[in-house]
């Protein structure tokens, strides 16, 4: 099907462009947030908890594998490789989109192979926010899913010259929100989120929000790449803010939906500085595939368990023996994101 092969350029595309140096900035990234030594704490390394609570549930690690595929044959194996992964390392794991899936039952095994090769793990599904509540439950079904996050990617589908033109999502939220069996996450793809728009959604009372802030994994590029003929030639670059900017926003809006940083985070230290900002925890999408597609399982197997031996001994360096810990962690914003901070 066309979505399949759309499915495919994106996983080629991403891989191409991921971190891209042409890939739109969008506002100040992660390196603008420095830690600042605080006092001397008696722990040790192994004091550290890294365990967080958001969903209902306890993750023994701050940060999981993003939604990226599914809906083709390429994406099995690389559904199949990452829970793999995810498995072995303890993470969670959200899917693509299932969209693809609900049309066409061939499709289903693509995204059936996660909770197959990751029994025991906690899964998200994955679908747009227009879907209705039996679509939300089928994807919850065909995964056996312990979450599922909505994307509200209004910017991503104006970029696609086939994408959708309507967006009466409100209404659809507030009752996928109320009648879904399991904590519902509303995710925005890459160009962040403001104030208004947090207390916006926080006021529908979903389980967490994603959000989905600029300089990672640049989907509206992908698709204004893919779309060769370029029939949607739209600029979308004074739109957006960054995640870093997102989580800031989140603490001034001072609303009560845990959040969940997603959109550039490429490192640990990543992870850290959005968990000081705010964040309950963290996922990754396009560094992690990136590890998988131009190296190995074990390699991406590896970079992750990387990451859970710095994790303990930055947070000892930061006198942290708790992620809540890490959010009273004081830090330095550099100019530009001072100024934006100024302007909330
Ligand atoms: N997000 C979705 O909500 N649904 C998708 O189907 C989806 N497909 C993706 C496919 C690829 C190849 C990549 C790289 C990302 C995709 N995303 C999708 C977005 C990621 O979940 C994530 O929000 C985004 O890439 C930003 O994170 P990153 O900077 O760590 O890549």
């Amino acid at each position: 099907t066309t979505h399949s092969n759309r499915k495919n350029e994106h996983l080629s595309l991403a891989t191409k462009f991921w971190r891209d140096k042409e890939n739109p900035v969008i506002g100040p990234g992660f390196d603008a947030v420095r830690w600042v030594p605080g006092p001397l704490k008696d722990m040790a390394v192994a004091d550290v908890q890294t365990t967080t609570h958001i969903l209902g549930a306890d993750f023994a690690w701050p940060f999981y594998i993003e939604a990226m595929t599914g809906g083709s044959v390429a994406s099995t194996k690389v559904n199949a490789d990452l829970a793999t992964v995810a498995q072995k390392t303890d993470l969670a794991m959200a899917v693509g989109s299932q969209s693809v899936a609900l049309k066409d039952s061939s499709q289903v095994e693509s995204y059936r192979v996660v909770r197959q090769n990751h029994p025991e793990g906690f899964l998200i599904a994955n679908l747009g926010a227009d879907h209705p509540i039996q679509n939300v439950q089928a994807a919850i079904d065909m995964i056996d899913a312990n979450a599922i996050e909505l994307h509200v990617n209004l910017g991503q589908e104006l970029a696609m010259a086939e994408g959708d033109r309507r967006f009466y999502w409100l209404d659809n939220l507030a009752t996928v929100i109320a009648k879904s069996p399991v904590p519902v996450i509303i995710k925005e793809v890459g160009f962040g989120m403001g104030p208004d728009l947090l207390k916006q959604l926080s006021a529908l009372k979903p389980a967490a929000i994603n959000v989905g802030g600029g300089n990672g994994t640049s989907f509206a590029q992908i698709e204004q790449r893919r779309d060769r003929q370029n029939k949607n030639p739209l600029d979308l670059s004074p739109f957006g803010l960054s995640t870093v900017e997102s989580l800031l926003a989140g603490q001034k809006a001072a609303i009560d939906s845990p959040l969940i940083a997603t959109g550039g985070i490429q490192s640990i230290n990543n992870v850290v500085t959005a968990l000081i900002l705010g964040a309950k925890t963290t996922s990754s999408a396009g560094h992690f595939l990136q590890v998988l597609m131009t190296k190995s399982p074990s390699a991406l197997q590896q970079e992750i368990e990387n990451w859970q031996q710095a994790l303990p001994e930055l947070m000892t360096l930061l006198g942290a023996t708790t992620v809540f810990d890490l959010s009273q962690v004081p830090r330095l914003h550099r100019a530009d994101l001072q100024n934006f901070s100024d302007q909330l």
